[in-house]
């Protein structure tokens, strides 16, 4: 064995060296532990390699005097923990990512030369990253706030980053005004909060300044921005892009990304709660989607135009803030992600990507939009300051997986050791550098372009109410509520009337019933005026498509549900119930006031998966209640298993039950609908739990 420092000393100098190989555990004389490295395990070393014989004491001269300046193991290992952290992204900092393929399904070859768009069948590597915006990297997934939906194609031809959000427009027209919003919706600077929330008086201010963001405010106020699970969101790249064929021809583009388990949200209450019982909710969901196989799938689909249509729309396709109604330029389907494997390193694969939408490949360039030609300019800048060196494309999950080469050279953090004496081109001195490629390389699409130079902003751009209205005209009534409980909200924490009274003002020219709702609840007496508006406002034809609820999946695929019991449960309603829902593609989980085994009625044993004060209905999609009638009694009496079915039955949920069941939805005052089920109507039981019980909604919420 080797020698152990078990006494009362420190080990002076170098033990000595016995017996086999193996393991050796043992308690030093600060009482911590020592692993010491066998012959099959590698030892422990400073990062020049030198091993290390004591990972647990600094170097001193005696026990009871100062840590010598000459250890220089302690000061390398500090120095390198003091320097672990890299600024986070200014927005998106708290983000979960994964890698997976891209496999086109058809071709846009008449459209583009770009390989990953044209080559049938291929799949394409690449690494997604999905965020929230406004939060840190330690904030929590699940405030009101739009996904960030990035997406890394390892191209034959180069990397292409398809940079978008869950929500298709975006709050500004011009990326000058992008550090302005992203001021005001951050954390107020001299109070340091609040974390991750639109609802506080500097970001309203600036929204009611900014009238352009009125279309996208009635997104971020719907139940959009309350994913029940990254993997049922929607992406978008928001901008119109170019695609350009071999003629050299351009068409417009859309990208939009359609999750296969269509949309679900969760409600406000609910995600508040979430985020308490587990705030890494969305990322846990998909780490455990993937480690059991459940790979997230996504279509991609496009909306493709050309300039002569661009030029019907009643507004123009430059600006950001603006959407192509699908009903008016259908989605074509070309393709599907799949994200089938876990970063083997959190902090070297989804901290350190890197996305830049000026990463795009031969066959796919920019339009004018003002929005997207700033953001061409900024993330790459953001990069350099974020991790540090132009060299950040030589980290490997931003390296392109394609062959790449340049003469451009050194700089912080150099990994590659070029050869050779040239580093310029043109040259004559080394034949096999690399050069220009005028068949394969990059064109830009070749636009006519003249003009005054100017700040300007096109007269096209003047529409900012329109399609706000469209988009809450054309929601269901749920959705209209909840939008306006949103606004009630989020103003309600607005500190100064004036910005209350001037988004009042603004949403009267979207609805004037919206106006009312939400002043009627601000407490606000008399509706303020509107603002006056550079163009007047259009009634759009309604877009069925922008409805959530219309994209949600009757489906329990990719979902959970959660069944609680108690000593004295009955094993075969247990069974039949997860049977059934098993059956229909969600996971089960038990959960038991009590933690490991629950002992049923029959003797038999049940697995408890998760503690009842734990484990709140918050994290099912539907729940059973199976008890016994002295657990239902006992049950009654716990605050925990009150809560679990009132919010399961507030948040609009399957509820299924025994007697036992019911009698605690009595105890509980819960009145029961046709979304509480008896077990005895087991296919009820699932064909509700595969949906939301909007009806019930009238019943515990004002939704006037
Ligand atoms: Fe941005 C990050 C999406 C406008 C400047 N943005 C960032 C990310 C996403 C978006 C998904 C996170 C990428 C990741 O996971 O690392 N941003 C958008 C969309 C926009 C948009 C869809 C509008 C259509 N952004 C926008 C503008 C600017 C920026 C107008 C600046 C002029 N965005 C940035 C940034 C970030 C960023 C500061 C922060 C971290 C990063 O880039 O890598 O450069």
């Amino acid at each position: 064995m080797t020698k152990a420092n078990t006494g009362s000393q420190p080990v002076k100098g170098k033990p000595a060296k016995s017996g086999p190989e193996e393991v050796t555990v043992s308690i030093g004389s600060g009482g911590e532990w020592h692993q010491t490295a066998t012959g099959d395990q590698p030892a422990l070393t400073t990062n020049q390699g030198l091993p290390i014989s004591d990972n647990q004491n600094s170097l001193r001269t005696n026990p009871s005097g100062p840590t010598l300046l000459e250890d220089f193991i302690l000061r390398e290992k500090i120095t390198h923990f003091d320097h672990e952290r890299i600024p986070e992204r200014i927005v998106h900092a708290r983000g979960t990512g994964a890698h997976g393929f891209f496999e086109l399904t058809q071709s846009l070859e008449q459209y583009t030369t770009a390989k990953v768009l044209t080559e049938v069948g291929e799949q394409t590597p690449l690494f997604t990253r999905i965020s929230t915006v406004a939060g840190g990297s330690g904030s929590r997934d699940t405030p009101r706030d739009v996904r960030g939906f990035a997406v890394k194609f390892y191209t034959k031809e180069g990397n292409w980053d398809l940079v978008g959000n869950n929500i298709p427009v975006f709050f500004i027209q011009d990326a000058i005004k992008f550090p302005d919003l992203v001021h005001a919706v951050k954390m107020e600077p001299d109070r340091g909060f609040p974390q991750a929330a639109t609802a506080h008086d500097t970001f309203w201010d600036y929204i009611s300044l900014t009238p352009e963001a009125m279309h996208m405010v009635m997104w971020i106020m719907s139940d959009r921005t309350l994913p029940r699970s990254l993997r049922m969101i929607e992406g978008f790249g928001v901008h119109s892009f170019r695609l350009v064929n071999a003629a050299g021809e351009s068409t417009f583009v859309k990208f939009h990304w359609r999750p296969k388990l269509g949309l679900q949200s969760t409600l406000w209450d609910e995600a508040v709660k979430i985020a308490g019982a587990d705030p890494d909710f969305h990322r846990r969901d998909l780490f455990e989607a993937i480690s059991v196989g459940d790979f997230p799938e996504w279509e991609l689909a496009v909306q493709l135009f050309s300039q002569e249509e661009a030029d019907a729309f009643p507004f123009d396709h430059l600006d950001s803030t603006k959407l192509i109604p699908e009903e008016w330029v259908p989605l074509q389907v070309i393709g599907r992600m799949v994200l089938n494997r876990w970063p083997n390193n959190f902090f070297a694969e989804t901290e350190q990507v890197a996305f830049c939408p000026s990463h795009v490949v031969p066959g796919i360039d920019f339009s004018n939009d003002p929005l997207l030609q700033g953001r061409l300019f900024s993330y790459l800048d953001t990069q350099l300051s974020r991790l540090g060196s132009a060299n950040f494309h030589q980290i490997p999950v931003n390296a392109p997986q394609c062959p790449f080469a340049n003469h451009q050279r050194d700089g912080h953090m150099q990994m590659a050791q070029p050869t050779g004496r040239v580093s310029y081109e043109p040259n004559t001195l080394a034949a096999d550098s690399p050069r220009e490629h005028s068949e394969a390389g990059f064109y830009s699409a070749a636009l006519a372009e003249s003009g005054v130079k100017g700040r300007i902003r096109a007269e096209s751009f003047a529409d900012h109410y329109s399609q706000a209205r469209q988009f809450y005209r054309s929601q269901s009534v749920y959705e209209q509520a909840h939008i306006a409980s949103a606004l009630v909200f989020e103003l309600s924490k607005v500190e100064h009337p004036h910005i209350r009274e001037a988004m009042v003002g603004h949403l009267r020219h979207i609805e004037d019933g919206l106006a009312q709702r939400v002043a009627y609840w601000l407490g606000m007496g008399e509706l303020p005026q509107a603002p006056t508006t550079a163009v007047a406002v259009q009634d759009l034809d309604l877009s069925p498509a922008l409805q959530l609820i219309g994209k949600m999946k009757s489906t329990l695929e990719g979902r959970e549900v959660g069944i609680l019991i108690a000593d004295g449960s009955d094993a075969a309603t247990i069974e039949a119930v997860k049977e059934a829902v098993a059956e229909a593609g969600a996971k089960v989980k038990i959960i038991a006031a009590k933690i490991g085994e629950a002992k049923l009625a029959d003797g038999s044993f049940s697995k408890v998966d998760g503690q009842l004060a734990g484990t709140p209905s918050v994290m099912f999609d539907a729940v059973a209640i199976i008890l016994s009638d002295e657990a239902a009694a006992l049950l009654g009496k716990e605050a925990a298993a009150i809560d679990f079915v009132r919010d399961a039955f507030g948040h609009l949920k399957a509820v299924c039950v025994d007697e036992g069941g019911d009698a605690l939805l009595k105890t509980a005052g819960i009145e029961a609908d046709a979304g509480v089920v008896n077990i005895d109507c087991l296919d009820d039981f699932i064909a509700a739990a595969k949906t939301r019980q909007w009806a019930r909604e009238a019943s515990i919420r004002i939704l006037a």
